[in-house]
């Protein structure tokens, strides 16, 4: 018998296998985010039925004055965004900074170059003499960064609930590793969606026009284009689950059927029973409690804290 080797050429390659030939099968959310997905994305955000935008907004937009003074510091600081996106929420308290002459600067950092280009064009033109020095990066190489940001106080922003698509432990990694680049005075400003009534988080998370389903099916879009695979994407079905009791939502994507998937780049033929599930996403909703734990565990404190009318979700500041 012979048995063929193959060399995974990106860790998408390697992801994919491993999540396909496991069981219970799972691909990760990070691969929702090519060009489509970002777009996708973008409707979600636009969504009324994805409360989380709006009450970040309001909460950015009603308590910019008391945010900003708690970032304040005499020399100024760095403000310094993980996953910067479009910027919409950030460009409020950026424009309310700018209008009160605070000494600042803005380090937008995502992955996306593109990205990046589109912030700092709009940035610059409706904050005109603001300081932008956008970054490209991931989280991982730019937390490694964070330590040699040393000249003045750092305010590390991450907007979004961001935190949600990771499992605690992952969470507390990535809380741990903020905190290992934080130096006395820095602080960290951060969103976690609230726990709240269980029938609002699976509303907007399974909003009738199947913009999320799409969200969640486009990664197998995306095996399909650059694995050169043949999944009949009509075929499986957005599921949404949620646990009051955990605070997890949960997405999958269900086989509606007894079916053969071939992915030709990885040699792989993957079954999949009737009904059988791939487990794509969480999105984590919190409490005091569980932010305060997680906090504890990663060497931070919780310094305030700042919710919107309907308690939805809060934006919390830590210091180490
Ligand atoms: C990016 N992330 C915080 C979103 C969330 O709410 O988990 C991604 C998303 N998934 C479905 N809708 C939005």
């Amino acid at each position: 018998m012979t048995t063929k080797t193959i060399t995974y050429t990106s860790t998408f390659e390697e992801d994919v296998v491993k999540g396909l030939t496991a069981f219970p099968k799972s691909l990760s959310s990070k691969y929702f985010y090519d060009k489509k997905g970002d777009k996708l994305f973008q409707d979600i955000m636009a969504m009324p039925t994805y409360y989380l935008t709006n009450s970040e907004f309001e909460i950015i937009s009603s308590q910019k004055e008391a945010i900003s003074a708690s970032f304040q510091a005499e020399n100024g600081f760095d403000l310094i965004e993980l996953g910067a996106g479009d910027g919409k929420k950030t460009k409020v308290l950026l424009k309310y900074l700018a209008e009160q002459n605070i000494d600042f600067s803005y380090l937008p950092i995502d992955i996306s170059q593109n990205v990046l280009d589109g912030l700092k064009e709009s940035v610059e033109k409706e904050i005109p003499g603001i300081d932008i020095q956008p970054q490209q990066g991931t989280y991982f190489e730019v937390l490694e960064d964070l330590a040699s940001y040393n000249t003045r106080k750092k305010v590390i922003m991450v907007l979004g609930s961001n935190i949600g698509n990771l499992l605690h432990p992952k969470a507390i990694e990535f809380l741990e590793n903020i905190q290992e680049g934080m130096n006395p005075n820095d602080l960290v400003f951060m969103g976690f969606d609230q726990k709240k009534n269980p029938q609002t988080i699976l509303d907007a998370y399974n909003d009738k026009e199947g913009i999320t389903a799409a969200f969640n099916k486009n990664v197998l879009h995306r095996i399909n284009r650059e694995l050169d695979a043949n999944f009949d994407v009509d075929e499986f079905l957005h599921w949404e689950v949620y646990d009051p009791e955990t605070g997890t939502a949960k997405s999958y994507l269900v086989s509606k059927k007894e079916q053969e998937v071939r992915i030709n780049k990885l040699e792989l033929d993957v079954n999949f029973k009737a009904w059988e599930t791939i487990h794509t996403e969480i999105s984590q909703k919190y409490d005091d409690a569980v932010v305060s734990w997680l906090a504890d565990e990663a060497g931070l404190q919780i310094a305030n804290q700042f919710t919107d009318s309907k308690g939805f979700y809060k934006n919390y500041l830590f210091k180490k």
